[in-house]
C-alpha cells in the first residue's frame, strides 16, 4: 500500500500511526521524506498471524526544482507502480490546490483502488472538513476517511479501508518486524530529523545525513560516526550554531532517541562536512544514496 500526497500533509504521521511505531521522520518542512520507506503491520489472531500490510511512505509530490526533486518524484512514480492500494493523503487545514490535483493526476494514472485521506481534522472545522470532501470527492476515488494522524483519530478505519481492498498474497515479513530499513539508514533519518525543525528557509532541504561508522564495543556501547552534509560553506556555521549549540542539541536528542531505540547506551559522533550544490549533482546525489 502506498501512501502519497504533496509535502507536509502529514503522510508519514499517518504511517507511524499506523504501524504503531517511528518507522519514518516527520517535521514541519515540506519535504522531509526523502525515500520510499516501508513500513509492517501484522495483525494477528489467537493462532498466529492473520494478515500483513506492507505501507510505503513516500515523498510529497511537487514541481521539481533540482535533481534530487526528480529523483524524488520518480521514487513516487515506481511505488505507484508496485503497489495494490493507493493512499492519497490532502491537509483538512489548507485548501485542494495544484499540489493535490497533480497528486490525483498521477494518482489517477497508476490505476489502483484509492482511499482518500482528509489528515490533519484536529486542527481544521467541520464546515471546512465538508468543503475538502466535497471538492475531493469530485474525483471519484473509492473512499474518504476525515483523520487525525496526530490524535489517532479515524486511523483504524483507513486501516480497515485499505485491508479489505488488498488481495491475497503471501507474508513477506517475520511477525515482529515493523521495518525494512537497513539500521544505517533509520540512524542517519534521525539523526536528521533533529536539526529540521531547527533550521529554517533553505537549510532543511540542504541537509543530508551519511551514517559513515557503527560499532559494538566489547561493554556493549554503540559507537555512531555520521556526517552531516551541507551543500555551502555559510551552511556550516549555522548547523553548528553558537558555540557549536545547535550541533550539541540536535546530537544530544538523536542520542537519547538511539538509545531508546536500540536499548543501549550510544557514543553518537557527529561531523559536519560541505559537498557543494549536492541537490543537483548526479554524482554528489549516488554518493548519498538516492537511486
Ligand atoms: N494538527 C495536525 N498536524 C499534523 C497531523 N498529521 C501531521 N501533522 C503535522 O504536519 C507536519 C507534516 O507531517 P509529516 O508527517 O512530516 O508530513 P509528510 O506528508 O510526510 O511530509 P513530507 O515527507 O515532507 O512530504 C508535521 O509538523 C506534523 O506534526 C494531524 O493529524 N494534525
Ligand atoms: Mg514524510
Amino acid at each position: 500500500m502506498a501512501v502519497v500526497g504533496r509535502p507536509n500533509v502529514g503522510k508519514s504521521t499517518l504511517v507511524n500511526e499506523m504501524v504503531g511505531r517511528k518507522v519514518s521522520i516527520t517535521s514541519s518542512r515540506p519535504q522531509t521524506t526523502r525515500s520510499a520507506i516501508r513500513g509492517v503491520v501484522t495483525r494477528g489472531g489467537d493462532d498466529g498471524p492473520e494478515w500483513q500490510m506492507v505501507l510505503v511512505d513516500t515523498p510529497g509530490i511537487h514541481r521539481p526544482r533540482t535533481e534530487l526533486g526528480s529523483r524524488l518524484n520518480g521514487i513516487v512514480h515506481g511505488t505507484l507502480a508496485e503497489c495494490d492500494v493507493v493512499v492519497f493523503v490532502v491537509d483538512a487545514t489548507a485548501p485542494i490546490g495544484p499540489g493535490d490535483r497533480l497528486t490525483a493526476e498521477r494518482v489517477t494514472t497508476a490505476n489502483r483502488p484509492v482511499v482518500v485521506v482528509v489528515n490533519k481534522v484536529d486542527a481544521s472545522d467541520p464546515g471546512r472538513i465538508a468543503d475538502q470532501l466535497a471538492v475531493a470527492s469530485e474525483w471519484g476515488f473509492d473512499a474518504y476517511v476525515p483523520v487525525s494522524a496526530r490524535t489517532g483519530d479515524g486511523v483504524d478505519i483507513v486501516t480497515s479501508e485499505v485491508s479489505s481492498r488488498l488481495g491475497e498474497g503471501p507474508m513477506y515479513f517475520p511477525e515482529d518486524m515493523w521495518t525494512d530499513q537497513p539500521e544505517a539508514l533509520l540512524i542517519a533519518e534521525i539523526v536528521r530529523e533533529k536539526f529540521l525543525e531547527r533550521l529554517h528557509q533553505e537549510l532543511p532541504h540542504s541537509l543530508a545525513v551519511r551514517v559513515e561508522d557503527m560499532d559494538t564495543r566489547d561493554d556493549g556501547l554503540f559507537t555512531i560516526a555520521a556526517d552531516v552534509v551541507v551543500e555551502r560553506k555559510s551552511q556550516k556555521g549555522i548547523v553548528i550554531g553558537k558555540g557549536a549549540s545547535l550541533l550539541r542539541v540536535a546530537g544530544t536528542e538523536a542520542r537519547e532517541e538511539l538509545e531508546r531505540l536500540f536499548g543501549t547506551k550510544v557514543h553518537l559522533d557527529l561531523r559536519v562536512v560541505v559537498e557543494r550544490d549536492w541537490q543537483r549533482r548526479p554524482g554528489a546525489l549516488d554518493r548519498l544514496g538516492f537511486e
